[in-house]
């Protein structure tokens, strides 16, 4: 009996030891297994200095001791002053001696308000390494950076980085309702729990909080772009301040999404209309109400006139009126408007992918100071590979925010293990050609290419309240690259995977090497099993889950995969070259010619801009049809290539995290194959050639695949 129960308690102890493992995410503080770099932490970490008293700074010093703690076993002795040697000073310069500071002033200069210092100095001949930054939130971030350097058992001898984020706001957008619903959310529900707020602050926000801290994340939209009016009643409202209040030391300021006919639904007023006297009245009430209780409130992002959400144009206005007179209602208080370029017509039938850039590029100079506009990165909609949307570059008195989606909608959800910030920094990397060569995306993101003083990133979130907060334990991979990518946008993915599968599961090199392969392959194993050469939205419709490359009922020609694949006898592709929708006109020259030329045009986005006869010869010298099944086949290999790596990982990890992504990869490789398999069977209908050899034999009909049907997939409202 009394076994028995031991062996319960065991089970339960390994049990949520476990589990907390998949909470943790990269904060995991592994102990530091490597010896020479435990010992040498130990020697140059003999006390901290933690000088200030702000409730940021005390999170900085609880942070510290809990990643001393669990990587080194012990805490060293932590002071309000400097004594003696081998000291970790952490303070911001008002809080510095003269002395220190004289010794960084360098380095001081070389930072904005969000970056730090971290320095090995000499001070009267003692050795010390001092975190700094112009601020307290400035410290917090570079002390997350140093846990991590501590992590990734890097030396902290000759420590010299000074370092700043690129861009001033780094933000997730939460797709999240009120009813705890999250559109394309694929991680469980919402974490803001409206009902028991403002009273009952789960643990979890906190969490949320520091989590998004450690990658200088510095804001979030709470809630749903398909914005529900009520979220700015002051019954929710002082919800909103509750969470606000948590994340404020954090760094993390609160923005909400403004629903355009608020003034209307919970206004009482006849009218949205943007000019009217009285609408303008209202917001600018709305938002004074909003900053006394909130007075670092972030500001409003908006989706009008956009897939039936109400805006300025139901009133015969535009955009820029919209974003203007918003903007003149939380200038007063700092704040900004974040206005979506996400728009396309029901009444223009000719090319979506051209209808943002048509609408939005001609009132490039006519937004007020504190707008933005957000921009997807591509010009449809967050598909496994899309070229860089034309509005990059092309807007250059207009600051373009860029908004990446993380929450997987058309990539597997959150079955498929897909590293994004792969897919992040080829469209980051892109050339837009705007001011002549090597005017990429990133310069357009961070204000470079034309100094604009207004710059940020925004990643749709893929977090809900599963334990693992993603969903997919490698997802969480993608909110954290997403972070950093939007510090800085020259970062490179692989140093990306690499950091975090160091601060996630081990610094074992035997585990890192293969897993990162995995990773860094992942991205281009799903375009190949989903939509090789330039195919885009072919996901079944509505839940986006699998393919439906034969849908073509719908009412509207764009929601429809046979509009963009227009396969037929002929051949398939999207014709967008001069001679076809003349999307390609939207780029720089030098640009469009790449694209519009087939010859030119990079394969990997061939069929995006043109329509292709399947005997078509490509670089490698297989006809189109042959080829396309070749990838679909290459995609559904690098899968099972990413489970036998996989496989061998076991020694090396948890057990959980181990056995939980081997189900997944499972998952993904049935998919993958379901995938190919209904995908070249529909084609081949148009192709009438049979399969090339190295294809492997469908494993049903193509009547079988489009039986499927899935009315309860998550993320679909
Ligand atoms: O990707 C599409 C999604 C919608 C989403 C929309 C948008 C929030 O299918 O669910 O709505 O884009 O970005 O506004």
């Amino acid at each position: 009996m009394t076994s028995l129960r031991f062996v319960f308690l065991f089970l339960l102890i390994s049990f949520s030891t476990a589990a907390q493992k998949d909470y943790k995410l990269w904060l995991q503080y592994n102990t530091v297994a490597d010896s020479t770099a435990a010992s040498e932490y130990k020697n140059n970490l003999k006390g901290i200095a933690v000088l200030g008293n702000s409730e940021t700074i005390k999170i900085a010093e609880k942070e510290l001791k809990t990643g001393f703690a669990d990587m080194l076993g012990s805490i060293p002795e932590i002071r309000k002053d400097v004594k003696g040697e081998n000291n970790l000073i952490v303070g911001s310069q008002m809080n510095l001696s003269s002395e220190i500071k004289t010794e960084l002033q360098a380095d001081l200069n070389k930072i904005n308000t969000e970056g730090f210092v971290i320095k090995a100095i000499l001070l009267k001949n003692k050795k010390q390494i001092v975190i700094t930054g112009k601020n307290d939130i400035a410290v917090l971030y570079g002390v997350f950076h140093f846990l991590r350097i501590l992590q990734t058992n890097k030396s902290v001898k000759d420590l010299n980085i000074a370092d700043s984020p690129k861009t001033n706001i780094r933000i997730l957008n939460h797709w999240d309702n009120l009813d705890r619903t999250v559109e394309r959310g694929y991680a469980g529900f919402s974490l803001w729990n409206w009902q028991k707020l403002p009273d009952f602050i789960d643990q979890r926000y906190i969490d949320y909080a520091r989590a998004n801290a450690s990658i200088g994340i510095n804001g979030t939209v709470l809630t749903n772009v398909n914005a529900n009016a009520l979220i700015l009643t002051p019954q929710y409202l002082e919800k909103v301040e509750a969470l606000a209040n948590v994340f404020r030391p954090y760094g993390i300021k609160v923005y909400l999404t403004a629903r355009f006919s608020a003034p209307i639904e919970i206004g009482n007023l006849k009218t949205a209309d943007p000019k009217d006297p009285e609408v303008i009245n209202w917001w600018k009430n709305k938002s004074a109400e909003i900053y006394k209780r909130i007075p670092d409130f972030g500001g409003f992002l908006v989706k009008a006139n956009s897939e039936g959400q109400p805006g300025p144009q139901n009133y015969g206005r535009d955009h820029v009126d919209g974003a203007n007179m918003l903007a003149d209602a939380v200038a007063p208080f700092g704040g900004v408007i974040m206005w979506r370029a996400f728009v396309y017509s029901e009444h223009d039938a000719n090319d979506r992918a051209k209808q943002a850039y048509a609408e939005f590029q001609p009132y490039d100079g006519k937004f007020k100071e504190n707008v933005m506009v957000q921009v997807k990165n591509g010009a449809i909609d967050f598909q496994p590979r899309e070229p860089f949307h034309p509005l990059f570059g092309a807007m250059p008195k207009t600051p373009l925010m860029m908004e990446f989606q993380i929450t997987q909608e058309y990539l597997g959800f959150s079955a498929h293990l897909v590293f994004l910030p792969k897919l992040f920094q080829e469209v980051l990397e892109s050339d837009t050609f705007q001011k002549g060569k090597g005017s990429t995306v990133a310069k357009v993101v961070d204000g470079t290419l034309y100094k604009n003083k207004l710059t940020g990133t925004a990643g749709v979130a893929n977090i809900g309240n599963d334990l693992n907060w993603t969903g997919h334990p490698f997802a969480q991979a993608n909110w954290y690259g997403f972070g950093r990518l939007a510090w800085n946008p020259y970062l490179d993915s692989e140093v990306i995977a690499e950091e975090w599968l160091r601060s996630t599961f081990s610094n074992n090199e035997n585990f890192i090497k293969p897993v990162k392969n995995i990773m860094i392959e992942s991205r281009e194993a799903v375009v190949n099993y989903m939509t090789p050469l330039g195919l885009h939205h072919i996901m079944d419709t509505g839940h986006h889950y699998g393919p439906g490359p034969w849908v073509s009922n719908l009412s509207r020609p764009e929601w429809n995969p046979t509009y963009y694949h227009k396969a037929d006898k002929n051949g398939i592709g999207f014709d967008r070259s001069k001679s076809g929708t003349d999307a390609v006109w939207q780029y720089a020259p030098e640009a469009a010619k790449l694209f519009d030329n087939v010859e030119t045009c990079p394969e990997k986005e061939l069929l995006w801009f043109h329509h292709l006869s399947w005997d078509y010869k490509l670089k490698n010298g297989q006809t189109l049809w042959n080829g396309l099944a070749l990838k679909y086949q290459q995609g559904v290999d690098q899968v099972r290539k990413m489970q036998d790596v996989w496989n061998k990982t076991e020694n090396y990890i948890d057990s959980e995290r181990f056995n939980e992504v081997k189900m997944l990869l499972e998952i993904q490789h049935k998919e993958a194959k379901w995938w190919r398999d209904a995908c070249l069977l529909y084609f081949q209908q148009f192709s009438g050639k049979a399969l090339p050899d190295g294809v492997e034999k469908p494993t049903q009909t193509l009547e079988y695949f489009k039986s499927l049907k899935f009315p309860f997939a998550p993320g679909n409202g």
